[in-house]
């Protein structure tokens, strides 16, 4: 694979966007060598530029779950900007796309767009601070929710902590409200809760982790949050930016049966444009101005464009809901073929895998939480990350991440993925 041009490229972006992108994670920072440029993107397979085809699995992170240049989300997105693309006041199409929403996820009337999951998510804790008139979040090691600053906070060592800022910029005022807990430990939470009773406002869960790889809850690691949540009036969040509308019309919802109080979406919702959302039920968005006192707002929240693309989107998902076990059938497919082509060459691996998010780990042990994933060893990813590349297979660029399935995929594409596989394990 030659990488001339997206070289030549990253090094033209670098004079004027800071690190030559405008998210970190698409630098390569973590596995090295310059980032691909891509030129386009149809179905399953990236088009960079130096006219290498890669087949996908990150697709924008997310959004793609029915592969790029999706025709019914490309002609609603054309046909609407004919019509002009945002003013600012309300559109019949934010009420339909909300219509919609709400009809396919459990527990919640009402629904709020905004332009990312950050905001999403930043926006969902200010609500449920103003609603319960507390301070304190907790969070999970290892969860991502943006790059809000109450986010931004890294787990320290000890079993219970209060945040330290793991981002310059980010204040010890707004360390101190966030806690940290350990994903997947219960016991843990309740510590964090016990140590802060009647002062904590939410707690925030990715309800699948997607941002430590893919690490699934362990049974009734959420239910037990809910109860915990119940019994000190503590909001629950389920971050859905990655889950939502993916691994189930309900996402993590439906798929566990827990219910929370207040949900987050980002990436699928928007169909590729930049749309977020975050929803609960009516007595809780009802806080929300202009009805209640708890401020939110965007200029382009909710605008035109954005929506026909999340309209489209949704539509396609809630009448072809058999395209959720296509999807999970696939990954299957793909996680028995990884799985087999790395034992043949005795490569100490740990995959983890749920609907169709799946992330590989050089690690020995089962990755449960941040610590189990940290351990994974980062040379061999590398290695793994820039082998696959070279065989044509785009994965994400940090083994952190979520491979994301696309329904574009074709079995054929899935071989063509663990014959990559089958060549790269012998060089690891
Ligand atoms: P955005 O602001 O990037 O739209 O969404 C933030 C966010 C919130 N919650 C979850 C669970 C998320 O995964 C994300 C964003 N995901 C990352 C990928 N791990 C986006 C990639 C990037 O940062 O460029």
């Amino acid at each position: 694979m030659i990488y001339k041009r997206s070289s030549a490229l990253f090094a033209e972006a670098q004079k004027v966007i800071p690190g030559g992108v405008n998210s970190p994670v698409r630098a390569f920072k973590a596995v090295g060598g310059d980032p691909i440029f891509v030129k386009e993107a149809k179905g399953p397979y990236l088009y960079d530029e130096d006219g290498n085809r890669l087949i996908d699995y990150i697709n924008s992170w997310g959004p793609m779950i029915l592969g790029h240049a999706y025709p019914p989300v490309v002609n609603a997105v054309i046909d609407k900007a004919k019509k002009g693309t945002s003013f600012g006041m309300p559109t019949e199409i934010e009420t339909q796309i909300a219509e919609l929403a709400v009809g396919m996820v459990p527990n919640i009337d009402k629904i709020r767009f905004v332009n990312s999951g950050t905001e999403a998510c930043m926006s969902a804790v200010r609500l449920a601070r103003g609603y319960t008139g507390r301070d304190k979040i907790i969070k999970f090691a290892g969860c991502y929710h943006g790059h809000s600053d109450s986010f931004l906070i890294q787990a320290g060592s000890g079993a219970v902590t209060f945040g330290s800022p793991n981002s310059p910029g980010v204040t010890k005022g707004t360390a101190q409200d966030t806690l940290l807990a350990r994903y997947n430990d219960l016991q843990n939470v309740a510590d964090v809760i016990a140590a802060n009773k009647g002062e904590i406002a939410c707690v925030i869960i990715e309800p699948i982790a997607g941002n430590m790889g893919c690490i699934p809850p362990v049974n009734g690691f959420l239910e037990g949050l809910r109860t915990l949540c119940d019994a000190d009036d503590i909001l629950l969040i389920f971050d859905e930016v990655m889950t939502g509308f993916r691994l189930a019309k309900g996402g993590a919802q439906e798929l566990t049966g827990v219910n929370a109080d207040i949900v987050t979406f980002g990436k699928v919702i928007g169909g590729g444009l930049p749309v977020g959302a975050f929803a609960a039920r009516s007595e809780i968005m009802n806080h929300l101005a202009p009805l209640g006192p708890v401020y939110q707002a965007g200029t382009l929240s909710g605008n035109p464009l954005a929506m026909a693309a999340g309209l489209a989107m949704l539509t396609e998902l809630n009448t072809n809901s058999g395209v959720f076990k296509s999807l999970k059938d696939k990954t299957t497919y793909l996680h028995k073929g990884i799985t087999k082509a790395l034992q043949d060459q005795n490569v100490i691996h740990t995959i983890n895998r749920i609907g169709s998010m799946i992330s590989v780990h050089f690690a020995e042990d089962t990755v449960v939480d941040f610590d189990t994933a940290a351990k994974g060893n980062n040379d061999t990813f590398k290695k793994f990350f820039h082998g696959m590349l070279a065989n044509g297979v785009y994965i994400a660029p940090s083994a952190f991440e979520t491979w994301f399935i696309t329904d574009a995929l074709t079995y054929a594409d899935l071989d063509e993925t663990i014959l990559a596989v089958q060549k790269v394990a012998k060089a690891l």
